[in-house]
């Protein structure tokens, strides 16, 4: 990072680099809408990013493919990755820094020295514990001495993607190098006291969506607070929902229309990817409504493939891509989104269907979706073959 750049106004460092005001205040509405603010907060929000209230961040990375820090990053114009590294003071980040051996580590220890209490500790990657932490060494320490020593004398910590957030693929089974996400590491009973009650911010997926990392730190930047968190410290303004309650295919799902292998008919038409091993119903994200980066439809529903619960500890790495789930929390069929005609009309078959899935819904309160899904499927059937007669 450049020291002498940090002199000059926010928007002015923005516009050098190509984003004018005009996106910069649409970003902010975003990020402020993305964090469930009102649009009333966005020129606070604004205000405080340009007066240049930045937070000091120290980036650690342990066990983990870079890959929230690549897709934080690939966002585009206006580049969400530009304005979070220009509404923080980035003080320590491996695969952003310039600095590399004893000048990047003397740039740590200077920044946490200078700040001790008051920097975000932004940690990516798992924590490897079993045999002391040999698995995961940074500059000779490893990473269960740099979380604790880094991570405590922060004065909030934001754990990125899943690997962080509770292990992610590193904790896989048989999970040899004993990987732990931040929370479970720096909570257990010997870490614990240190912690002193210190929010931990769990932002999970693999990769994590770079639109909760900026509402996160645009938050902290202008109230100095941390969103409202569930049990898991998933900010609930992005984890409160599940995929399945937002999905723009939902539709389909409510009336039994199903891809029933890749390339069909029904995947074709976008059809729902429930029966191809979706984990939309027990995946708890946003995705479905803040795609990845600025590209519509960036995300895996979106290009056809079926959600595999990144974002979830008991979901993803562990049950098969293509194995189906039941389905978590039903949710009545007011929620559908609007689908277009070019998706196939509904017939008079699948509304039957639908009427099934809503007296289900309203009568026994729990859904058994595979058994839908048989019916559905000779529905979705008879109505594709009616549509290629058709032709
Ligand atoms: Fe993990 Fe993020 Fe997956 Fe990769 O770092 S959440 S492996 S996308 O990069 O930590
Ligand atoms: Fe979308 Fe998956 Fe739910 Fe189908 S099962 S509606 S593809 S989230
Ligand atoms: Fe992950 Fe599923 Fe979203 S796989 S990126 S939570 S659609």
């Amino acid at each position: 990072m450049e020291t002498g750049e940090r002199k000059i106004p926010l928007l002015d460092r923005l516009e050098a680099k190509g984003v004018s005001r005009r996106d910069f205040l649409k970003t902010v509405t975003l990020a402020a809408a993305a964090v469930g603010l009102p649009a009333s907060v966005v020129p606070k929000m604004a205000a405080a990013a340009a007066a240049g209230a930045r937070p000091p961040v120290i980036w650690l990375h342990f066990q983990e493919c870079t890959g929230c820090t690549e897709s934080l990053l690939r966002t585009s114009a206006p580049s969400v990755a530009n304005l979070i590294l220009d509404l923080i003071s980035l003080d320590y980040h491996e695969t952003l820094f310039a600095a590399a051996g004893t000048q990047a580590e003397e740039a740590l220890h200077a920044a946490v020295g200078k700040n001790n209490g008051k920097y975000v500790c932004v940690i990516e990657g798992a924590i490897p514990t079993r045999d002391n932490g040999i698995y995961c060494k940074i500059a000779g320490r490893t990473a269960t001495d740099l979380a604790k020593d880094i991570g405590l004398k922060a004065g909030a910590i934001i754990a990125i993607g899943s690997c962080a957030s509770w292990g992610g693929i590193p904790s896989a089974d048989p999970n040899p190098t004993g990987a732990t996400g931040v929370p479970q590491f720096l909570k257990n009973p010997d870490n614990a006291p240190y912690l002193k009650g210190k929010g931990i911010v769990t932002l999970p997926g693999c990769p994590a969506n770079p639109y909760n990392l900026l509402g996160t730190v645009l938050q902290y930047a202008t109230f100095g607070t941390l969103p409202e968190l569930d049990s898991l410290g998933r900010p609930k303004f992005a984890y409160a929902r599940t995929i399945h309650e937002d999905c723009p295919r939902r539709a389909h799902f409510d009336a039994g229309r199903f891809a029933g292998k890749y390339g069909d008919p029904g995947h074709r038409q976008g059809y729902c990817l429930y029966k191809l091993g979706c984990k939309g119903p027990r995946t708890h994200a946003n995705c479905s409504i803040k795609s990845f980066g600025e590209v519509v439809g960036s995300w895996p529903v979106g290009i056809g493939h079926p959600c595999i619960g990144c974002t979830e500890q008991t979901l993803a790495f562990r049950v098969p891509l293509h194995a189906t789930v039941e389905i978590d929390r039903p949710t009545p069929p007011d929620t559908y989104p609007p689908i277009t005609a070019d998706h196939g009309g509904v017939s008079i078959a699948a509304v039957g269907v639908a009427g099934l899935v809503g007296g289900a819904l309203l009568g026994a309160g729990v859904m058994n979706a595979r058994k839908l899904g048989a019916e559905a499927k000779e529905e979705g059937r008879k109505t594709s073959e009616k549509k290629q007669e058709g032709k």
